[in-house]
Protein backbone atom coordinates (compact mmCIF):
# COMPACT_ATOMS: atom_id res chain seq x y z
CA UNK A 1 0.00 0.00 0.00
CA UNK A 2 1.27 3.38 -0.83
CA UNK A 3 0.48 6.10 1.92
CA UNK A 4 2.39 8.79 -0.03
CA UNK A 5 4.73 9.39 2.21
CA UNK A 6 6.89 12.76 1.83
CA UNK A 7 10.65 12.43 1.24
CA UNK A 8 11.19 13.21 4.61
CA UNK A 9 8.84 10.98 5.82
CA UNK A 10 10.41 7.97 3.74
CA UNK A 11 13.99 8.74 5.01
CA UNK A 12 12.61 8.30 8.62
CA UNK A 13 10.68 5.28 8.00
CA UNK A 14 14.25 3.75 6.29
CA UNK A 15 16.66 4.61 8.45
CA UNK A 16 14.32 3.50 11.87
CA UNK A 17 13.77 -0.22 9.46
CA UNK A 18 17.56 -0.06 9.29
CA UNK A 19 18.60 0.32 12.94
CA UNK A 20 15.56 -2.57 13.91
CA UNK A 21 16.92 -4.94 11.21
CA UNK A 22 21.21 -4.10 12.22
CA UNK A 23 21.01 -3.26 15.76
CA UNK A 24 17.62 -4.31 17.31
CA UNK A 25 17.08 -8.01 15.55
CA UNK A 26 20.27 -9.48 16.48
CA UNK A 27 20.14 -8.44 20.17
CA UNK A 28 16.07 -8.42 21.01
CA UNK A 29 16.00 -12.42 22.69
CA UNK A 30 18.88 -11.64 25.20
CA UNK A 31 17.65 -7.89 25.97
CA UNK A 32 14.14 -10.25 26.57
CA UNK A 33 15.87 -12.86 28.64
CA UNK A 34 18.13 -10.85 30.51
CA UNK A 35 15.73 -7.74 31.35
CA UNK A 36 18.10 -5.41 30.28
CA UNK A 37 17.45 -1.87 29.59
CA UNK A 38 18.64 -1.24 25.64
CA UNK A 39 21.36 1.57 26.68
CA UNK A 40 23.05 0.62 23.18
CA UNK A 41 20.37 1.07 20.91
CA UNK A 42 18.92 4.27 22.69
CA UNK A 43 22.38 5.89 22.02
CA UNK A 44 22.13 4.66 18.27
CA UNK A 45 18.58 5.89 17.90
CA UNK A 46 19.81 9.14 19.39
CA UNK A 47 22.97 9.62 17.58
CA UNK A 48 20.85 9.43 13.95
CA UNK A 49 18.59 11.97 15.65
CA UNK A 50 15.35 9.89 15.79
CA UNK A 51 14.84 10.51 19.57
CA UNK A 52 14.02 14.58 18.58
CA UNK A 53 11.32 13.64 15.77
CA UNK A 54 8.44 15.32 17.75
CA UNK A 55 10.28 18.39 19.22
CA UNK A 56 10.18 21.79 17.48
CA UNK A 57 13.50 22.93 16.33
CA UNK A 58 14.02 25.54 18.49
CA UNK A 59 14.26 22.87 21.32
CA UNK A 60 16.78 20.87 19.51
CA UNK A 61 14.11 18.77 17.60
CA UNK A 62 13.07 18.01 14.09
CA UNK A 63 10.15 19.62 14.11
CA UNK A 64 8.25 16.39 13.20
CA UNK A 65 4.37 15.87 14.29
CA UNK A 66 3.15 12.24 15.81
CA UNK A 67 2.68 11.12 12.28
CA UNK A 68 6.71 10.84 12.23
CA UNK A 69 7.31 10.05 15.72
CA UNK A 70 4.90 6.88 14.88
CA UNK A 71 6.56 6.16 11.64
CA UNK A 72 9.76 5.46 13.76
CA UNK A 73 8.05 2.97 16.68
CA UNK A 74 6.47 1.35 13.71
CA UNK A 75 9.64 0.49 12.32
CA UNK A 76 11.23 -0.15 15.75
CA UNK A 77 8.85 -2.42 16.71
CA UNK A 78 8.85 -4.77 14.03
CA UNK A 79 11.87 -6.08 15.58
CA UNK A 80 10.84 -5.42 19.36
CA UNK A 81 8.25 -3.39 21.26
CA UNK A 82 10.34 -3.68 24.39
CA UNK A 83 12.72 -1.81 22.69
CA UNK A 84 10.48 0.71 20.86
CA UNK A 85 8.56 1.66 24.70
CA UNK A 86 11.79 2.78 25.73
CA UNK A 87 11.78 5.60 22.73
CA UNK A 88 8.50 6.14 22.93
CA UNK A 89 8.34 6.07 26.69
CA UNK A 90 10.78 9.07 26.63
CA UNK A 91 8.31 11.21 24.33
CA UNK A 92 5.40 10.69 26.32
CA UNK A 93 7.30 11.62 29.96
CA UNK A 94 8.36 14.69 27.59
CA UNK A 95 5.01 15.61 26.36
CA UNK A 96 3.59 17.39 29.58
CA UNK A 97 6.30 19.73 28.69
CA UNK A 98 5.56 20.55 25.21
CA UNK A 99 2.01 21.30 25.22
CA UNK A 100 1.51 22.56 28.30
CA UNK A 101 4.85 23.54 29.64
CA UNK A 102 6.56 27.35 30.13
CA UNK A 103 9.35 28.61 27.72
CA UNK A 104 11.58 28.27 30.29
CA UNK A 105 10.46 24.43 31.08
CA UNK A 106 10.61 24.01 27.65
CA UNK A 107 14.02 25.55 26.99
CA UNK A 108 15.14 23.35 30.40
CA UNK A 109 14.02 20.33 29.30
CA UNK A 110 13.37 19.76 26.08
CA UNK A 111 16.65 19.75 24.22
CA UNK A 112 18.49 16.96 26.19
CA UNK A 113 15.41 14.86 26.01
CA UNK A 114 15.34 15.73 21.89
CA UNK A 115 19.18 14.57 21.79
CA UNK A 116 18.57 11.36 23.61
CA UNK A 117 20.87 12.89 26.52
CA UNK A 118 18.31 12.25 28.28
CA UNK A 119 15.31 10.31 28.96
CA UNK A 120 11.92 11.27 30.22
CA UNK A 121 9.31 9.28 31.73
CA UNK A 122 5.45 10.13 32.84
CA UNK A 123 4.05 9.23 36.32
CA UNK A 124 0.38 9.29 36.14
CA UNK A 125 -0.75 5.45 37.58
CA UNK A 126 -0.88 4.56 41.44
CA UNK A 127 -1.54 0.83 43.16
CA UNK A 128 -5.19 1.88 43.47
CA UNK A 129 -5.67 4.35 40.23
CA UNK A 130 -5.40 2.86 36.96
CA UNK A 131 -8.08 3.20 35.09
CA UNK A 132 -10.08 5.14 37.29
CA UNK A 133 -6.86 8.19 37.22
CA UNK A 134 -8.49 11.00 38.94
CA UNK A 135 -8.43 8.67 41.98
CA UNK A 136 -4.79 9.03 41.96
CA UNK A 137 -3.25 10.06 46.52
CA UNK A 138 0.42 10.85 45.72
CA UNK A 139 -0.14 14.45 47.20
CA UNK A 140 1.94 17.67 46.65
CA UNK A 141 1.87 20.23 48.91
CA UNK A 142 2.83 24.05 48.61
CA UNK A 143 5.33 25.01 51.45
CA UNK A 144 6.87 28.39 50.47
CA UNK A 145 8.09 28.24 46.88
CA UNK A 146 8.42 24.81 47.33
CA UNK A 147 6.04 21.66 46.66
CA UNK A 148 6.64 19.15 48.97
CA UNK A 149 5.62 15.29 47.43
CA UNK A 150 4.15 12.32 49.46
CA UNK A 151 3.24 9.01 47.71
CA UNK A 152 3.93 6.32 45.17
CA UNK A 153 3.65 5.95 41.55
CA UNK A 154 3.23 2.33 39.86
CA UNK A 155 4.31 0.65 37.13
CA UNK A 156 6.26 3.40 35.76
CA UNK A 157 7.79 2.76 32.02
CA UNK A 158 11.20 4.58 32.30
CA UNK A 159 11.63 4.20 35.88
CA UNK A 160 15.21 4.40 37.22
CA UNK A 161 16.42 4.76 33.74
CA UNK A 162 14.77 8.30 32.74
CA UNK A 163 16.26 11.14 34.25
CA UNK A 164 13.42 13.82 34.15
CA UNK A 165 10.01 12.30 35.38
CA UNK A 166 6.47 14.10 34.94
CA UNK A 167 4.38 13.44 37.66
CA UNK A 168 0.81 13.28 38.58
CA UNK A 169 -0.18 14.96 42.00
CA UNK A 170 -2.97 15.92 44.11
CA UNK A 171 -2.25 19.42 45.00
CA UNK A 172 -5.95 20.03 46.25
CA UNK A 173 -8.02 16.57 47.32
CA UNK A 174 -11.42 18.22 47.63
CA UNK A 175 -11.53 19.04 44.16
CA UNK A 176 -11.45 15.62 42.85
CA UNK A 177 -10.34 15.36 39.04
CA UNK A 178 -9.83 19.75 39.25
CA UNK A 179 -7.53 19.44 41.71
CA UNK A 180 -4.46 17.15 40.35
CA UNK A 181 -1.23 19.24 39.15
CA UNK A 182 1.40 18.11 37.45
CA UNK A 183 5.15 18.59 38.06
CA UNK A 184 8.79 18.10 36.84
CA UNK A 185 10.52 16.04 38.88
CA UNK A 186 14.65 15.10 38.67
CA UNK A 187 16.30 11.79 39.20
CA UNK A 188 18.39 12.64 42.07
CA UNK A 189 16.20 15.19 44.00
CA UNK A 190 16.26 14.23 48.05
CA UNK A 191 13.22 11.98 48.70
CA UNK A 192 12.65 10.84 45.25
CA UNK A 193 13.92 6.89 45.00
CA UNK A 194 13.08 3.59 42.99
CA UNK A 195 11.01 0.89 44.01
CA UNK A 196 11.66 -2.56 42.37
CA UNK A 197 12.42 -2.85 38.94
CA UNK A 198 9.13 -5.26 38.05
CA UNK A 199 8.90 -8.84 36.29
CA UNK A 200 7.38 -8.68 33.20
CA UNK A 201 5.73 -11.62 30.75
CA UNK A 202 6.64 -9.34 27.95
CA UNK A 203 8.21 -6.09 26.73
CA UNK A 204 10.78 -7.06 29.21
CA UNK A 205 13.81 -5.15 27.64
CA UNK A 206 12.18 -1.90 29.34
CA UNK A 207 12.37 -1.04 32.82
CA UNK A 208 8.93 -0.66 35.05
CA UNK A 209 9.22 0.80 37.85
CA UNK A 210 7.62 2.24 41.03
CA UNK A 211 8.46 6.04 41.82
CA UNK A 212 8.83 7.08 45.89
CA UNK A 213 8.16 9.98 46.83
CA UNK A 214 8.56 10.69 50.90
CA UNK A 215 8.71 14.59 51.75
CA UNK A 216 10.31 15.33 48.44
CA UNK A 217 10.89 18.85 47.35
CA UNK A 218 10.70 20.50 43.77
CA UNK A 219 10.42 24.30 43.48
CA UNK A 220 7.18 26.13 42.77
CA UNK A 221 8.38 26.71 39.09
CA UNK A 222 8.65 22.76 38.35
CA UNK A 223 4.32 22.86 38.79
CA UNK A 224 3.74 22.75 34.66
CA UNK A 225 0.94 25.02 33.52
CA UNK A 226 -1.11 25.75 36.59
CA UNK A 227 -2.06 24.38 40.10
CA UNK A 228 -5.55 22.36 39.70
CA UNK A 229 -5.21 20.92 35.32
CA UNK A 230 -2.86 17.98 36.04
CA UNK A 231 -6.19 15.47 35.42
CA UNK A 232 -6.68 17.71 31.56
CA UNK A 233 -2.39 17.59 31.20
CA UNK A 234 -2.96 13.73 31.43
CA UNK A 235 -5.70 13.41 29.38
CA UNK A 236 -4.91 15.64 26.54
CA UNK A 237 -1.21 14.64 26.42
CA UNK A 238 -2.62 10.40 26.12
CA UNK A 239 -4.87 11.70 23.42
CA UNK A 240 -1.58 12.55 21.04
CA UNK A 241 0.54 9.42 22.77
CA UNK A 242 -2.24 6.84 22.19
CA UNK A 243 -1.90 6.57 18.58
CA UNK A 244 1.95 5.72 19.45
CA UNK A 245 0.41 2.20 20.69
CA UNK A 246 -1.02 1.78 17.63
CA UNK A 247 2.24 2.06 15.64
CA UNK A 248 3.66 -0.38 18.12
CA UNK A 249 0.88 -2.48 17.25
CA UNK A 250 0.72 -2.40 13.89
CA UNK A 251 4.89 -2.84 13.96
CA UNK A 252 4.63 -5.84 15.88
CA UNK A 253 1.88 -6.87 13.93
CA UNK A 254 4.20 -6.87 10.73
CA UNK A 255 6.91 -8.47 12.36
CA UNK A 256 4.30 -11.90 13.24
CA UNK A 257 3.76 -11.82 9.61
CA UNK A 258 6.57 -11.51 7.90
CA UNK A 259 7.94 -14.39 9.91
CA UNK A 260 5.04 -16.53 9.37
CA UNK A 261 5.06 -16.19 6.20
CA UNK A 262 8.31 -16.70 5.66
CA UNK A 263 8.26 -20.08 7.92
CA UNK A 264 4.99 -20.97 5.84
CA UNK A 265 7.10 -21.03 2.67
CA UNK A 266 10.45 -23.24 4.52
CA UNK A 267 8.20 -25.50 5.94
CA UNK A 268 7.07 -28.72 4.41
CA UNK A 269 4.67 -31.31 5.51
CA UNK A 270 2.74 -33.51 3.41
CA UNK A 271 5.74 -32.84 0.53
CA UNK A 272 4.61 -29.57 0.33
CA UNK A 273 5.60 -26.16 1.94
CA UNK A 274 2.50 -25.32 4.24
CA UNK A 275 1.72 -22.14 2.67
CA UNK A 276 0.06 -24.17 -0.33
CA UNK A 277 -2.24 -25.07 2.09
CA UNK A 278 -5.40 -23.25 1.77
CA UNK A 279 -5.94 -23.30 5.61
CA UNK A 280 -2.62 -21.75 6.26
CA UNK A 281 -3.13 -19.24 3.46
CA UNK A 282 -6.67 -18.10 4.83
CA UNK A 283 -4.79 -17.12 8.38
CA UNK A 284 -2.26 -14.90 6.48
CA UNK A 285 -4.61 -13.50 4.67
CA UNK A 286 -6.35 -12.46 7.57
CA UNK A 287 -3.30 -11.45 9.33
CA UNK A 288 -2.44 -9.05 6.39
CA UNK A 289 -5.83 -7.64 5.68
CA UNK A 290 -6.04 -6.98 9.45
CA UNK A 291 -2.26 -5.36 9.86
CA UNK A 292 -3.03 -3.10 6.68
CA UNK A 293 -6.66 -2.29 8.04
CA UNK A 294 -4.45 -1.11 11.73
CA UNK A 295 -1.66 0.92 9.62
CA UNK A 296 -4.69 2.68 7.68
CA UNK A 297 -6.19 3.53 10.74
CA UNK A 298 -2.96 4.76 12.94
CA UNK A 299 -1.53 7.06 10.08
CA UNK A 300 -5.24 8.72 9.23
CA UNK A 301 -5.10 9.37 13.27
CA UNK A 302 -1.83 10.55 13.11
CA UNK A 303 -2.41 12.78 10.29
CA UNK A 304 -5.25 14.46 11.50
CA UNK A 305 -3.89 14.90 14.95
CA UNK A 306 -1.12 16.93 12.98
CA UNK A 307 -3.62 19.01 11.39
CA UNK A 308 -4.05 20.83 14.47
CA UNK A 309 -7.48 19.06 14.89
CA UNK A 310 -9.29 19.69 18.78
CA UNK A 311 -11.22 17.03 18.78
CA UNK A 312 -8.87 14.00 18.76
CA UNK A 313 -9.97 11.66 21.60
CA UNK A 314 -12.35 9.40 19.38
CA UNK A 315 -9.89 8.89 16.72
CA UNK A 316 -6.80 8.14 18.99
CA UNK A 317 -8.87 5.58 21.08
CA UNK A 318 -10.02 3.84 17.98
CA UNK A 319 -6.68 3.79 16.68
CA UNK A 320 -4.96 2.12 19.76
CA UNK A 321 -7.85 -0.28 20.24
CA UNK A 322 -7.84 -1.16 16.94
CA UNK A 323 -4.57 -1.84 16.35
CA UNK A 324 -3.73 -3.51 19.64
CA UNK A 325 -6.24 -5.99 19.28
CA UNK A 326 -5.26 -7.10 15.78
CA UNK A 327 -2.04 -7.21 17.19
CA UNK A 328 -2.90 -9.63 19.96
CA UNK A 329 -4.80 -11.52 17.34
CA UNK A 330 -2.25 -11.87 14.84
CA UNK A 331 1.10 -12.37 16.71
CA UNK A 332 -1.60 -15.83 18.63
CA UNK A 333 -1.92 -16.51 14.91
CA UNK A 334 2.07 -16.30 14.17
CA UNK A 335 2.37 -18.89 16.98
CA UNK A 336 -0.57 -21.07 15.56
CA UNK A 337 1.04 -20.97 11.87
CA UNK A 338 4.57 -22.36 13.38
CA UNK A 339 3.25 -24.08 15.17
CA UNK A 340 5.20 -26.46 18.26
CA UNK A 341 8.30 -24.18 16.78
CA UNK A 342 6.27 -20.94 17.12
CA UNK A 343 5.91 -22.13 21.23
CA UNK A 344 9.97 -22.05 21.19
CA UNK A 345 12.26 -19.49 22.36
CA UNK A 346 14.36 -20.28 19.14
CA UNK A 347 11.76 -18.15 17.12
CA UNK A 348 10.70 -14.75 17.78
CA UNK A 349 7.06 -15.18 17.74
CA UNK A 350 6.21 -16.55 21.56
CA UNK A 351 8.02 -13.46 22.29
CA UNK A 352 6.12 -11.29 19.91
CA UNK A 353 2.79 -13.28 21.51
CA UNK A 354 3.82 -12.20 24.60
CA UNK A 355 4.71 -8.91 24.46
CA UNK A 356 1.06 -8.32 22.42
CA UNK A 357 -0.66 -8.44 25.35
CA UNK A 358 0.58 -5.12 27.24
CA UNK A 359 -0.69 -3.34 23.75
CA UNK A 360 -4.48 -3.95 25.32
CA UNK A 361 -3.66 -2.87 28.73
CA UNK A 362 -1.27 0.40 28.93
CA UNK A 363 -2.08 3.87 27.79
CA UNK A 364 -5.65 2.94 29.58
CA UNK A 365 -7.47 -0.53 28.44
CA UNK A 366 -9.05 -1.40 25.58
CA UNK A 367 -12.40 -1.37 27.93
CA UNK A 368 -11.03 2.28 28.95
CA UNK A 369 -10.60 3.39 25.08
CA UNK A 370 -13.92 2.30 24.35
CA UNK A 371 -15.36 4.23 27.18
CA UNK A 372 -14.17 7.42 25.58
CA UNK A 373 -15.35 6.26 22.30
CA UNK A 374 -18.59 5.46 23.36
CA UNK A 375 -18.36 9.15 25.49
CA UNK A 376 -17.43 11.22 22.40
CA UNK A 377 -20.53 9.06 20.74
CA UNK A 378 -22.79 10.08 22.92
CA UNK A 379 -21.96 13.70 22.65
CA UNK A 380 -21.80 13.76 18.89
CA UNK A 381 -25.36 12.64 18.37
CA UNK A 382 -26.48 14.79 21.29
CA UNK A 383 -29.10 17.57 19.66
CA UNK A 384 -28.63 15.66 15.81
CA UNK A 385 -31.87 15.07 13.68
CA UNK A 386 -32.91 11.55 13.92
CA UNK A 387 -31.77 9.66 11.22
CA UNK A 388 -33.08 6.07 11.95
N1 LIG B 1 -9.20 16.22 26.92
C1 LIG B 1 -9.50 17.29 27.68
N2 LIG B 1 -10.27 17.20 28.80
C2 LIG B 1 -10.73 15.99 29.15
C3 LIG B 1 -10.47 14.83 28.39
C4 LIG B 1 -9.68 14.99 27.22
N3 LIG B 1 -9.37 13.96 26.45
N4 LIG B 1 -11.08 13.78 28.97
C5 LIG B 1 -11.71 14.26 30.06
N5 LIG B 1 -11.50 15.58 30.16
C6 LIG B 1 -12.03 16.47 31.19
C7 LIG B 1 -13.54 16.40 31.25
O1 LIG B 1 -14.13 17.31 30.35
C8 LIG B 1 -13.82 16.79 32.69
O2 LIG B 1 -13.71 18.20 32.81
P1 LIG B 1 -14.62 19.02 33.85
O3 LIG B 1 -14.12 18.64 35.22
O4 LIG B 1 -14.37 20.43 33.50
O5 LIG B 1 -16.03 18.56 33.61
C9 LIG B 1 -12.64 16.20 33.44
O6 LIG B 1 -11.58 16.02 32.47
C10 LIG B 1 -12.98 14.86 34.08
O7 LIG B 1 -13.44 14.03 33.02
P2 LIG B 1 -14.30 12.70 33.27
O8 LIG B 1 -15.41 13.02 34.22
O9 LIG B 1 -14.64 12.10 31.96
O10 LIG B 1 -13.23 11.82 34.05
P3 LIG B 1 -13.33 10.36 34.63
O11 LIG B 1 -12.77 10.39 36.00
O12 LIG B 1 -14.71 9.80 34.44
O13 LIG B 1 -12.29 9.53 33.75
C11 LIG B 1 -11.35 8.37 31.86
C12 LIG B 1 -12.26 9.50 32.40
C13 LIG B 1 -11.78 7.00 32.37
C14 LIG B 1 -11.45 8.42 30.37
C15 LIG B 1 -9.91 8.66 32.32
O14 LIG B 1 -9.76 8.52 33.70
C16 LIG B 1 -8.88 7.77 31.64
O15 LIG B 1 -8.46 8.03 30.51
N6 LIG B 1 -8.42 6.68 32.32
C17 LIG B 1 -7.37 5.85 31.82
C18 LIG B 1 -6.05 6.40 32.26
C19 LIG B 1 -4.92 5.80 31.52
O16 LIG B 1 -4.85 5.84 30.31
N7 LIG B 1 -3.98 5.25 32.27
C20 LIG B 1 -2.85 4.64 31.71
C21 LIG B 1 -1.65 5.06 32.45
S1 LIG B 1 -0.85 6.41 31.83
S2 LIG B 1 0.53 5.59 30.79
Amino acid sequence: MDYFLTEDQKMIKELSRQIADEKIMPARAELDEKEEFPWEIIKVLASSDLMGLCYPEEYGGLGGGTFENCLAVEEISRACIGVSVCFAGTGLGAYPILLFGSEDQKKRYLPDIASGRKLAAFGLTEANAGSDASGIQTSAVLDGDEYVINGTKQWITGGGEAEIYTVIVMTDKSRGSRGASALIVEKGTPGFTFGIKEKKMGIRASATTELVFSNCRVPRDNLIGKAGIGFIVSMRVLDRTRPGIGAQAIGLSQGALDTAVSYARERKQFGKPIISFQAVQHMLADMAIQTEAARALVYSACRFIDSGAKNISKVSAMSKVFSSDVAMKVTVDAVQVLGGYGYMRDYPVEKMMRDAKILQIYEGTNQIQRNVIGQELIKEYAGKKDNR
